[in-house]
């Protein structure tokens, strides 16, 4: 028994864990097994590796020295959360994954493909996600959410978000050109719209993945809900 894993991916302030928790409510109102799951982070030491990442602790050292440290975040996530979860049959749904590294540090941070590459092969192995979505908005309208989410002025922005507008297009566009060389996994979403339009436009893609297995479930679930 294998699950599916599932990453969403984009700028900041995307919408990325807002569509995760409706998308999950939806998958286990279904009666599917689902953990949602976020990246840097996700296990304890992860998360202590996340938090060191985002206060900045690792930017002295440059890009590549925050490539090891994503990755070894990732190594303890895929360890201990994302394969049981995967092995148990379970529904992953995960906050940024890979993609990420390959769109701050490579894209942006400039370390070399072959690099990330290897990366790749060594951490996460064949657990590559089944289903890539793509969350895509101009860089000013998600920065200005991301902003009011920490509710404007009154707390600093981390690492990433404090970077120039420069940069965050430059990430959206890494994202686009990630999506174009991976048509079969990853999916490019309009996210400049209401969260209910996005829920709808990733549920299109996600139900065409779980295909009739979804339908079977469903039907099932209404069944065991009725009796
Ligand atoms: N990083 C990460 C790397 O550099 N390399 C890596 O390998 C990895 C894994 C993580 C940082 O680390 C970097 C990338 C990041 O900079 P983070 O805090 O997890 O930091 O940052 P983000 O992943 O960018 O998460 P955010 O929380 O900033 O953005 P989300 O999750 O995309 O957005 P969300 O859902 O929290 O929404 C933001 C606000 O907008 C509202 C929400 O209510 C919220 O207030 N909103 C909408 N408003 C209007 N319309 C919609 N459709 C909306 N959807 C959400």
């Amino acid at each position: 028994m294998t699950g599916l894993f599932i990453t969403l991916e984009g700028g900041e302030g995307a919408g990325k864990s807002t569509q995760i928790a409706r998308l999950g409510e939806r998958l286990r109102g279904l009666g599917r097994s689902v953990v949602t799951t976020r990246e840097p982070g996700g296990s304890p030491r992860a998360e202590a590796i996340r938090e060191s990442i985002l206060a900045g602790h690792g930017k002295p050292f440059g890009p590549f020295a925050e490539a090891l440290m994503f990755s070894a975040a990732r190594l303890d996530h895929l360890k201990a959360v994302i394969r049981p979860a995967l092995a148990r049959g379970d529904i992953v749904l995960c906050d940024r994954f890979a993609d990420s590294t390959r769109a701050y540090q490579g894209a942006l941070g400039a370390v070399h493909d072959d690099v990330l590459v290897a990366l790749e092969r060594e951490v996460v192995g064949s657990t590559r996600p089944d289903l890539t979505l793509i969350l895509d908005l101009p860089a000013e309208k998600g920065l200005a959410r991301a902003a009011a989410r920490r509710g404007g002025s009154a707390s600093a922005p981390d690492r990433f978000e404090a970077e120039n507008l420069f940069f965050h297009n430059k990430l959206r566009r890494a994202f686009k050109l990630i999506a174009k060389s991976e048509p079969d996994r990853c999916v490019v979403i309009d996210a400049d719209r209401g969260a209910d339009e996005v829920a709808e436009a990733i549920w299109e893609y996600v139900e065409r993945l779980l295909g009739d297995d979804i339908k079977n479930d469903s039907q099932a679930h209404e069944i065991k809900e009725n009796v």
